[in-house]
């Protein structure tokens, strides 16, 4: 299961019934409405379990080749981001749901999408190998180094985006979202919040 720019709205409006306990009590925010609402979803399906991106040791996924052989996305190993043919990079894997059942066979019966952008790999790959250098010497370390980047990375997402011609601007994340997505500052979800409070 994966977001494009449209879980904003609804994840805004969560926030809104209850910002003291959403916004300023959450740790992650983001992550607990995913939670909150993929829990609700597969109620239903008691053989049923659900797997996050930051699950580790035996639940850990690796969801991005998970994303490629579902048909859902192109993994690029140039960005190491999965690319939608519609949302583009602006897209996040958020779950995904493990029926305890017997499997299909491992033939698709749909197709696993090609590299919409090859093209432009080289460039992309010459930006994220730049960022990953400075953000390896970093002294805070590599999470760290990228996350003071993020403006960086950024451009290359941008970049990987470029497949989608005029469409690219439609797709993107909403300044609020964007920032949010990268910094992680609760500033921009209190920001969001009121602004829907006072239309
Ligand atoms: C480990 C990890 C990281 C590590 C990467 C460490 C490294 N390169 O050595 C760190 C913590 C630095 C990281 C950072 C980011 N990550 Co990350 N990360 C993961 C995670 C949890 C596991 C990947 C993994 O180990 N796979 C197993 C190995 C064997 O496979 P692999 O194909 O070689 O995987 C490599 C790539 O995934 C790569 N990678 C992962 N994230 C990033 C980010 C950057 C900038 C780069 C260059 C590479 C990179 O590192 C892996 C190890 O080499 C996945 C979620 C998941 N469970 O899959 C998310 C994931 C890959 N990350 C993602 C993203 C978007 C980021 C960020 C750019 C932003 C973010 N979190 O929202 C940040 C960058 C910092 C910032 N705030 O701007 C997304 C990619 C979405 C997509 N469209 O494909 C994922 C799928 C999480 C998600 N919820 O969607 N990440």
């Amino acid at each position: 299961m994966a977001n494009s720019k449209h879980l904003w709205e609804p994840f805004i409006k969560y926030l809104l019934e209850d910002p003291q306990k959403r916004i300023e009590e959450s740790e992650h925010p983001l992550n607990d409405y995913v939670k909150h609402t993929l829990t609700e979803v597969v109620a239903a399906f008691p053989n049923a379990s659900l797997h996050y991106p930051d699950d580790k040791g035996d639940r850990f996924v690796h969801f991005q080749p998970l994303c490629h052989l579902a048909g859902l996305a192109f993994y690029n190993t140039s960005s190491y981001l999965c690319i939608h043919p519609q949302h583009g990079p602006w897209m996040a894997i958020r779950s995904c749901i493990i029926f305890d059942i017997e499997g299909p066979n491992d033939t698709p019966t749909y197709p696993i999408l090609k590299n919409p952008f090859p093209t432009k790999d080289a460039d992309i790959q010459a930006g994220i190998a730049k960022i990953t250098e400075d953000a390896l010497k970093d002294n805070e370390g590599i999470e760290r180094g990228y996350q003071k980047r993020w403006r960086e990375l950024l451009d290359v997402r941008e970049m990987a985006a470029g497949f989608l011609g005029p469409e690219a601007q439609n797709a993107k994340y909403s300044p609020d979202q964007l920032h949010y997505h990268y910094t992680k500052d609760k500033t921009y979800l209190r920001t969001a919040v009121a602004k829907v409070q006072s239309q």
